[in-house]
């Protein structure tokens, strides 16, 4: 797959007044690479009318557009990949269904990852890194730690994700993350374009160690 950095997941509830197509525009303009359709209250049609005009903006701009959850959706739009989480289709089905397109697997521990990796999984997320009120059901916080045990060992491309600020960003990268996966920050923020550029720039100087080049 394309290579990222700064993964933007949707999350209308963060944006009130505001349309989803303007805010993704705007996370695209300050350097989000990569954009996920994550809705899990709407109806599948409307899933489907999001997902359509998300695809069309992602492409006009070269962006990868991945949606959560809904294998049916992506193929229909063309998007580039799909989300599951630990409870969705496995690994081995998605990968029947969406034959080359991206899968991406979330993971909250290190098993989780070494499986995904072995499974074929294109990338992993890795979190909650630290609490969040985005995700329902979401586990326990991982830290920091589970963030170093994934820099150390998992090959394929990782994000981390969870509760993670700008203000908090630097303690992620010197655990080892070199992509940055975030909703309420950048979503939410009254600047999304000034904020993914902050992120960016956050990555770009990475944790104090030698950061890869983007
Ligand atoms: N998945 P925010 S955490 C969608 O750990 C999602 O797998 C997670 O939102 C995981 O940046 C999360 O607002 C929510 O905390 C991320």
């Amino acid at each position: 797959m394309k290579d990222f950095t700064l993964y933007t997941i949707t999350g209308e509830q963060f944006h009130p007044g505001r349309s989803q197509i303007e805010v993704i525009e705007e996370a695209i303009l300050g350097g989000s690479d990569i954009i996920q359709l994550r809705d899990k209250t709407a109806s599948k049609r409307e899933v489907l009318r999001k997902a359509e005009a998300l695809r069309e903006l992602t492409r006009r701009h070269g962006v990868t557009f991945i949606v959560n959850d809904h294998i049916d959706i992506a193929l229909a739009v063309d998007a580039d990949g799909i989300h599951l989480g630990q409870d969705d289709l496995p690994l081995e089905t998605a990968r029947r269904i969406m034959g080359g397109k991206i899968i991406g697997i979330s993971t909250h521990a290190i098993e989780e990852a070494r499986e995904a990796q072995r499974g074929g999984a294109d990338y992993i997320g890795v979190g909650p890194v630290f609490a969040t009120k985005s995700k329902v059901d979401v586990v326990d916080p991982v830290t920091t730690d589970y963030v170093r045990q994934v820099a150390a060992e998992i090959t394929i491309p990782w994000v981390a994700i969870g509760g993670i600020k700008l203000h908090n960003v630097g303690e992620v990268l010197q655990a080892g993350a070199r992509r940055i996966c975030a909703i309420s920050e950048i979503v939410g923020s009254s600047d999304v374009r000034g904020t993914c550029e902050a992120f960016r720039l956050a990555i770009a100087k990475g944790g104090g160690r030698e950061a890869r080049p983007l």
